[in-house]
């Protein structure tokens, strides 16, 4: 009996040590197999605020069926959502204060765990204010943004060869191509009645060749002109006339069928013009800080009439625009809206059987800074609406900062980088203030024709030390350009 009891005790003992080594295997083994159970394919990433991605990953056997839930340690920094996409928000590490030397970012642990608890994966997630997607890689904005305007950008002669647009950024993103400089009379027209056509033709027959379509800029200018046009401020008004008119005629015949709209007047009004003057007196004149309109100097408030109905005679098809910068102020906005509500309801007067308005529409360049409010722009759309013309965004830029910095730091001209002053915050600002003027655009879809940006990357900007536009010099994707996106959904 003695020896039975004593077996027992022994049996007994060896099942408990049993039982104790199994519960530890067993908890080692949890440990082991949450690796196995649940694996994240990524193991960290690093997002561009704004950006998304999809976190993938795989089931074990052992876990296999399971749903899995997502959690971040710091959702203010990177959310996830149920379907494991992680979206980077904000970052906790500022950086240095110019944008240029360091990007800020911030860190979140991003966890999957299987339903029944017993299995989890972590990785890290790194977001930045910094690009980290290349231009190419991301779905063509000209198609995300179909059913509402167009999308285009500018071209140079670089961009064209052998009759076909080469810039890959340009194809992949863009459908309408404005000329930045070549199309300008400076070029085309370097003396009265005589023209070099030839490096805007390659550009716009590449561009339409290319399935592109063609925004003309620009006809009638203070700046860039031929001197042959500058100097018509001391000519006769019959002699300025004829001149202008057939100035257009001649280079609207050249393109007709191949434009699409034209700029045929940029930037009559100075920039001091205020809501109550009368805007056939307040056209760009001698003693203005920039150069006067000359063909306002010899002809008189009539140019503005006389040049659109020469347009629209040499190429009925086009559609003919206004074009002018700071359009968010209230000054220049009254004028134009006046100018263009007064040569419309002449032209109609004149020709009471025509349908179309003569000038078909408002450019909006749109070259913006971070003290721009949408309230402005909005009010500008609203005031141009009941005119009944299109809108085009015609130019468009967003400084990472206010007028005031840019223009402290030297910043206007290309390749100033180096000047940068923009911070980590102007990159974060800018990019919500594109989401607000997108979602505008958007609003507006059925006036807005066109979205034009001036420029794809920073570097290749006219005020490139501002960092205005929606890719930096890498051509990789900017905060801004995620809120642009993330309009389309909002
Ligand atoms: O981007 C153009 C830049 O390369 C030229 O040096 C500049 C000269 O006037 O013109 C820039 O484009 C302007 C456009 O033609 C009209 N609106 C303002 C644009 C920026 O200055």
């Amino acid at each position: 009996m003695k020896t039975t009891t004593k077996l027992l005790s022994y049996l007994m003992l060896i099942v408990a040590v049993i039982f104790l080594f199994s519960t530890c295997a067993s908890k080692n083994g949890s440990a082991e197999t949450a690796k196995t159970g649940i694996n994240i394919e990524k193991r960290s990433l690093i997002l561009t605020i704004g950006a998304s991605e999809k976190l993938n990953f795989t089931l074990s056997p052992e876990a296999e069926g399971q749903a899995v839930t997502w959690t971040s340690s710091a959702p203010r920094i990177a959310s996830v959502s149920n379907d494991g996409t992680v979206t980077a928000l904000d970052y906790s590490v500022r950086g240095e204060s110019r944008f240029t030397s360091s990007p800020a970012t911030g860190t979140a642990n991003i966890t999957a765990k299987t339903a029944d608890g017993k299995f989890e994966d972590t990785i890290i997630v790194t977001t930045t204010t910094q690009g980290t997607i290349d231009i190419l890689t991301l779905p063509p904005m000209k198609d995300q943004f179909s059913s509402y305007f167009l999308i285009g950008n500018i071209f140079n002669r670089t961009d064209a060869r052998n009759n076909e647009i080469v810039n890959q950024r340009l194809i992949h993103h863009f459908n309408v191509l404005t000329a930045e400089n070549d199309m300008k009379p400076e070029y085309i027209a370097p003396s009265r009645n005589s023209y070099n056509f030839a490096n805007a033709d390659r550009m716009v027959n590449s561009a339409i060749a290319s399935g592109f379509k063609v925004h003309g800029h620009t006809l009638l200018w203070h700046r860039q002109n031929a001197q042959w046009m500058t100097s018509m401020t001391r000519s006769s008004k019959e002699n300025a006339l004829a001149a202008m008119k057939k100035y257009i005629t001649d280079v609207m015949t050249h393109y007709k069928g191949r434009i699409y709209s034209w700029d045929v007047l940029n930037e009559a009004f100075p920039d001091s013009v205020t809501e109550n003057d009368d805007w056939t007196q307040v056209i760009r004149k001698a003693g203005d800080s920039q150069s006067p309109n000359p063909w306002y100097v010899s002809i008189g408030a009539d140019f503005v009439y006389e040049g659109f109905l020469a347009a629209r005679l040499a190429d009925p098809e086009a559609l003919l625009y206004y074009n002018d910068y700071n359009l968010d102020t209230i000054g220049k906005a009254t004028m134009v809206r006046n100018m263009v509500r007064d040569v419309n309801a002449r032209y109609r007067q004149e020709y009471p059987n025509e349908r179309r308005l003569l000038i078909d529409g408002i450019g909006m360049q749109s070259h913006h800074n971070l003290h721009v409010s949408e309230a402005h722009v909005r009010r500008s759309l609203d005031m141009f609406r009941p005119l009944g013309v299109k809108i085009a965004i015609s130019e468009l830029d967003v400084l990472g900062q206010g007028w005031g910095d840019f223009s402290r730091s030297g910043g206007s001209g290309t390749n100033k980088q180096s000047g940068s002053s923009v911070t980590n915050d102007g990159i974060k600002d800018q990019a919500w203030f594109y989401n607000e003027l997108m979602t505008l655009f958007i609003e507006n879809a059925d006036i807005v024709e066109r979205v034009t940006w001036w420029g794809v990357t920073d570097s290749q900007s006219w005020r490139s030390a501002g960092l205005p536009l929606l890719f930096d010099s890498r051509g990789r994707a900017k905060p801004a350009y995620y809120r642009v996106i993330e309009a389309l959904s909002q």
